[in-house]
């Protein structure tokens, strides 16, 4: 791994799953960090880690908590489908307090992004970064929102980022659909470092799956360019997981799995693509 950061890190949504291995892994490789969640961290606080707990809609102290950091590896936030009124206020403005905190910092932001901003995809495609959002709810579509408003930070003020397309990030892969879009906990940490250290980002997409056989949805982003590849695999679980589907259709027809299928009203037939409106 490369050497630690000059300047601290402030990693948000720290109590959260990811942001719990991830304070823990950086730490290990002797990053100053600087945590905060809207809850309790719950685990002690590793050497070289400070905690404040702050809401994400509380811009003031984003932007005092960002002061001298050189990234910001954004996890915090609303991580499921959820009312849009529940969302609105973690995962947009508080991205907001993040960009305007980057923009005065001149600070990198490592964006939690989804495989939700894509949803709609049909598994059978392959897709590249720069193919169209297709948001599977009000959750990825401020993943979407939260992209595009990366995109404006980079060309009007400059400020870098990494957007981490995250498929499914869990200890183990635990059903079919995982055995493609499962990231492991050592990976992320990995990806992870390698966002906040390689020297130049700009502005770019990582989807983030380990190197498993069943990932042939994503392809074509910015891996090499900041020097990472995956390293594990959820193929040995294949054997007891192929057979673990949920039975629905439209969760098993796109990328988002059981996030197209919540609310989902339409009239049947699905339609197989944007401009599509007949199934015939
Ligand atoms: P999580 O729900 O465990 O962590 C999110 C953290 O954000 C929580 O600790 C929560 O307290 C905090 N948070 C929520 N609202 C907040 C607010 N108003 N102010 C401050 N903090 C707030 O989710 P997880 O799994 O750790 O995910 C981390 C990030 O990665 C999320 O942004 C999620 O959307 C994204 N992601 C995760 C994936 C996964 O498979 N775990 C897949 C794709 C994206
Ligand atoms: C996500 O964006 C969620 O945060 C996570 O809980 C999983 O549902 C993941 O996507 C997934 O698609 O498996």
């Amino acid at each position: 791994m490369p050497g630690a950061p000059a300047k601290p890190v402030l990693l948000t949504g720290a109590s959260g799953n990811l942001g719990r291995m991830l304070a823990k892994a950086l730490t290990a490789e002797g990053w100053t960090l600087r945590l905060t969640d809207i809850s309790p961290f719950p685990d002690p606080l590793p050497a070289g880690a400070s905690f404040t707990r702050a809401d994400l809609n509380d811009g003031v102290t984003i932007m005092r908590l960002a002061e001298g950091c050189g990234a910001i590896v954004h996890m915090g936030g609303i991580a499921n489908e959820q009312p849009f009124e529940t969302i609105i206020g973690p995962n947009i403005r508080g991205l907001y307090h993040i960009y305007e905190a980057a923009r005065r910092e001149k600070a990198r932001v490592v964006f939690a992004s989804s495989n939700h901003s894509i949803g709609f995809h049909e598994r059978m495609e392959t897709i590249g970064a720069d193919t169209q959002f297709l948001p599977d709810g009000f959750y990825g579509l401020s993943k979407a929102y939260g992209e595009l408003m990366g995109r404006l930070y980079w060309f009007k003020h400059g400020v870098e980022s990494v957007f981490l397309r995250i498929g499914s990030c869990f200890p183990e892969p635990v059903n079919a659909r995982m055995l493609s879009t499962w990231l492991s906990y050592p990976d992320l940490a990995r990806l992870v470092v390698r966002c906040v250290t390689t020297e130049k980002v700009g502005c770019s997409v990582v989807w983030g799956a380990s190197d498993n056989a069943r990932m042939t949805w994503w392809r074509d982003d910015a891996r090499e360019d900041i020097g990472w590849a995956a390293q594990d695999s959820a193929d040995p679980y294949a054997g007891q997981l192929s057979g673990k589907v949920s039975g629905d259709p439209i969760e098993e027809r796109y990328m988002g799995g059981n996030f197209c299928a919540l609310d989902y009203s339409r009239e049947e037939p699905a339609p197989g693509g944007l401009f599509e409106t007949k199934s015939d």
